[in-house]
């Protein structure tokens, strides 16, 4: 049974569907740099809380204008004047939105540009392929504004670079940009020209693999992560038992088995 999901609801996000499965989900509010405010969380929780269910086959994170995300909306939030409880909520309504992304079981690729920067981020790191170009450049200046990270970044961030690298990051605004922040783990991949042109390519080659390998590899890995080494590896073997005998997986098997298949060869 499959979702459908009005793509005429979203005011902050552009969705676009393409006929090969691949859907386009754009940060639309360029004006504003694509500043997260609450409204947008909500919309972010909506789309990646249905796609699952919605067939799917890989989702393009993108952003309209020259910077993919400038963090929370910073205005919003000196306007609203939070109490500590209701700051606290809006960071759980963040989770939310990120772990239905990266726990959702379809892959994720965020074609970055510009700032991606404090909560921007944060939502890219729950992305499961991170694909950078030329005007690309990571920070954390929540330390500048008086601020914490509120949106899994002690945790995903930390992840990708290690603990001192983000506390550095947070103490003194460093910003990291280039093949720098490739070799670091900030991204996957950098590209000379455009990053949505190069994430819709990675993301058409994934959206070819069968949907239950997908969730098993966009969902599997993180919890597991989250686990002992020995509860994981028994995760693993109950995941592996479902997808490996999958019978959509046959006929991939049997072309291996006749020869048909396409080997893995090394890049040229
Ligand atoms: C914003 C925001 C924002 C821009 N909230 N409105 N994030 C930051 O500390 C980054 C703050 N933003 C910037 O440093 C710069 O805006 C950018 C480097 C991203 C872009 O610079 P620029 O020169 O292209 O744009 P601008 O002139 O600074 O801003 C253009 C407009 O976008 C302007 O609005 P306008 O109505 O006056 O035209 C800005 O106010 C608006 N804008 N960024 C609100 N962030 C869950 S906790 C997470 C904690 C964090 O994320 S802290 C990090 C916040």
């Amino acid at each position: 049974m499959t979702l459908e999901i009005d793509r005429t609801r979203f005011a902050n996000l552009a969705v676009d569907a393409h006929e090969d499965g691949v859907w386009v989900v754009t940060l639309n509010r360029p004006a504003k740099r694509n500043a997260l405010d609450s409204h947008t969380i909500e919309e972010l929780v909506e789309f990646f809380s249905a796609a699952p269910r919605a067939g799917i086959r890989a989702i393009v994170l993108a952003a309209n204008g020259d910077h993919f995300c400038a963090g929370l909306d910073l205005v919003e939030h000196h306007q609203a004047d939070r109490s500590p409880a209701e700051f606290m909520h809006l960071c759980m309504r963040w989770h939310e939105a990120f772990n239905k992304m990266e726990y959702g079981g379809v892959p994720v690729i965020a074609a970055l540009k510009g700032a991606v920067v404090g909560g921007g981020l944060e939502l890219a790191s729950a992305a499961h392929i991170r694909v950078m170009d030329q005007t690309t450049y990571f920070a954390l200046p929540e330390g500048q504004r008086g601020l914490f990270t509120g949106g899994g970044a002690t945790i995903r961030v930390t992840d990708l670079i290690g603990k001192s690298r983000m506390i550095d990051m947070m103490l003194t605004g460093r910003v990291y940009q280039g093949q720098e922040a490739v070799d670091l783990g900030l991204a996957q991949y950098i590209t000379e020209g455009s990053s949505l042109e190069r994430a819709m390519e990675l993301a058409r080659k994934a959206a070819q693999n069968l949907p239950l390998s997908n969730f098993a590899i966009c969902s599997a890995v993180s919890h597991m992560q989250n686990m002992s080494a020995l509860d994981a590896a028994y995760a693993e073997a109950v995941v592996a038992g479902v997808v490996n005998t999958q019978p959509d997986a046959r006929a991939r098997l049997a072309a291996f088995a006749d020869k048909s298949a396409a080997r893995v060869r090394p890049n040229n």
